[in-house]
């Protein structure tokens, strides 16, 4: 029986990615490296960081800079974003997740957000989402980024709900493998899929209907 409803944020309850993409394309402008919008699809559910280092690796220049200085010019992009986001508001929400949020408590459904964004408790008050959740995974204390489960079954232990009683909802591959790997059912809105397929791939948010929900995740279970 379905339990829990387990969202990703960025990309699912709102689009950050562009806001993350504005940052660290200022961070990559400002030491001459390549950096484009497509290149952002890549570090979409990847850590700080690791999205750092992928930047580098593109760029031929892995071993250009000390880990302190990685770190120092990482938190540098960070305080980039953190302007950025200021500018969130409920409005900000995609279409189609209040409504989700709303009739799941109403069904006693228990709700957790697992997102790898350091910035989420942050965004989500923003967004005046917090209050639709039982539970924010701390991403500070989850050892493993996605594809890695770890941040799921964070979420469905400090839920109490078994991990086969949820369903995960995520837009990035890597994002997708974690839901899986977790025993979850997985759904995707707009993946662009390369490996693992979700169990329920959506287009978009508008698409999240509690009552298809169960109904797909009763087929599969
Ligand atoms: P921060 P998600 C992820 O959020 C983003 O998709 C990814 O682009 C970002 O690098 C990561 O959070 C870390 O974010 O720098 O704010 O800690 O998709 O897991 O909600
Ligand atoms: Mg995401």
């Amino acid at each position: 029986m379905l339990k829990a409803l387990i969202f990703d944020l960025d990309g699912v309850l709102t689009d950050t990615a562009e806001l993350h993409y504005l940052a660290w394309k200022r961070l990559s402008d400002e030491l001459g490296l390549a950096f484009d919008r497509v290149q952002n699809e890549a570090l979409k559910g990847v850590g700080r960081l690791d999205s750092f280092e992928i930047i580098l690796k593109n760029n031929g220049k892995n071993d250009a800079y000390t880990q302190p200085e990685k770190e120092k010019l990482a938190t540098r992009k960070n305080e980039y974003y953190k302007e950025l986001i200021k500018t969130l508001t409920k409005d900000d929400v995609l279409s189609g997740i209040t409504e989700l949020l709303t009739e799941a408590r109403k069904m006693g459904l228990k709700t957790a957000v697992a997102s790898v964004s350091r910035n989420a408790p942050e965004v989500l008050e923003r967004l005046e989402l917090t209050k639709y959740f039982d539970t924010v995974a701390d991403a500070a204390k989850v050892k493993n980024s996605k594809p890695d489960p770890e941040i799921f079954l964070t979420c469905a232990e400090q839920l109490g709900v078994a991990p086969k009683a949820c369903i995960g909802i995520e837009d990035s591959q890597a994002g997708i493998e974690g839901i899986l790997s977790a025993g979850m059912f997985a759904v995707g809105i707009n993946v662009t899929v390369t490996g693992r397929t979700p169990d329920l791939c959506l287009c978009s948010t508008e698409e999240l209907k509690l009552d298809y929900l169960i109904k797909s995740f009763k087929v599969k279970r």
